[in-house]
């Protein structure tokens, strides 16, 4: 496989429903993508960056120019076998590991693609359906949540999971057990806590949580180990975990029991493999998580939580909870049984519409060996 050109573009795309987090709500989606163009044929990657640097240090426009100056020009020309390489080309760059991750990643697919293989294949996935779970973000009011909690229920998800932030949490907690006992529940705090208040998140305890996402500091492992052993609840780190030996090192400091891989956090496929792998050693369940992608990078999440370890639902849902209408056909969707069906075409099972890619485009720059 030679890279002979790489394109980037930004496409704009409005959410359905806008999403808000302990740092900010947004309604619509600059989404950056990747193509890379190997001999005929192409691979296309979403770079998971967000609007803002707020989740990640990471964002659209610290991505763009990192990409265009620094690691397209270390890919262009080069000859691999397999998109296994790409890391090691990659690795002189610090960090910026969305941005590395959305590159191999659309190398994945042209290898999958050449190879005529399911990019679950290729990964060394082992599932024919992977089962879903939603991520439902800060809400107006409690009542507006309840509602959407009841939505997704009704379609069969099998996990909710909440956004939580001081004043948004223990009350909204207990009006949706106070309604359903028994679901599947977790709560995501994206770093909204310090561990002064440990005695306020001791009381999560008693909603009988799946787990509780990231509270504490984005780049925090030591004091996550030191909430752990205050806490029933399983905590899952996401922010944290940069890449395989941050995993080896929360899991064996008891800094969680669960982790939430998401592979443009962990800069691409290889390393996403790896951290499943140190966990599955460990017997650490993980998941997938999910940053409000368009169908490329959701068919990408949709492959790799196809591995073995991913025991526990992720937030990996159908498109049109995000979108009125994807960039892939057929879209995501989610049976009523809550699962998504694992397609054995090649690549990620999903065609792009890329008459409505183009139309979507707002900036587009290619560049060649
Ligand atoms: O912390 O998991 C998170 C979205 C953007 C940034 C961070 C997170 C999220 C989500 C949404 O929870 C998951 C999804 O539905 O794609
Ligand atoms: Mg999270």
């Amino acid at each position: 496989m030679k890279i002979e050109a790489i394109t980037l573009r930004e496409i704009h795309m409005p959410l359905v429903h806008f999403f808000e987090t302990s740092f900010g709500r947004i309604y619509s989606r600059r989404i950056l993508l990747v193509t890379v163009h190997c001999e005929g044929i192409d691979g296309w990657g979403e770079c998971v960056v967000g609007e803002d640097p707020f989740y990640s240090s990471e964002w659209i426009e610290s991505a763009w120019p990192t990409l265009s100056s620094y690691l397209i020009p270390m890919l262009l020309g080069k000859r691999m076998d397999s998109a296994r390489e790409c890391p090691a080309l990659l690795s002189k760059v610090t960090g910026h590991r969305m941005s590395k991750g959305g590159l191999e990643n659309a190398l994945w697919e042209a290898e999958t693609l050449q190879q005529q293989q399911p990019l679950w294949k290729l990964l060394g996935g082992t599932r024919k359906e992977i089962p879903c779970g939603v991520s439902i973000g800060i809400q107006d009011s409690i009542e507006q949540l309840l509602e959407k909690i009841q939505t997704e229920l009704a379609a069969g998800y099998r996990r909710i999971k909440v956004k939580v932030k001081p004043g948004w949490d223990l009350n909204v907690l207990e009006r949706i057990r106070s309604r359903w006992a028994d679901i599947t529940l977790s709560c995501d705090a994206n770093s909204a806590y310090t561990l002064d208040q440990v005695e306020h998140l001791r009381k999560f305890d008693q909603f009988n949580l799946l787990m509780i996402e990231q509270p504490l500091w984005n780049d925090d492992i030591y004091n996550h180990t030191r909430l752990q052993k205050e806490l029933r609840t399983a905590i899952c780190l996401d922010e944290s975990i940069i890449n395989a030996r941050s995993a080896a090192f929360a899991v064996e400091a008891g800094a969680c029991r669960i982790i939430n891989i998401k592979v443009g956090r962990v800069g691409g496929f290889s390393e996403a493999l790896k951290v499943h792998d140190v966990c599955q050693s460990h017997k650490i369940p993980v998941w997938c998580g999910g940053m409000l992608e368009t169908g490329i990078g959701r068919g990408h999440n949709i492959a790799l939580s196809t591995l073995q370890n991913f025991s526990l639902p992720g937030d990996v849902s159908a498109s049109k909870r995000y979108w009125k209408e994807d960039i892939i056909e057929p879209e995501v969707e989610v049976s009523p049984q809550g699962m998504i069906a694992i397609s054995d075409k090649p690549g990620t099972g999903y065609r792009l519409k890329t008459d409505l890619i183009e139309k979507l485009t707002v900036r587009k720059e290619t560049f060649r060996a």
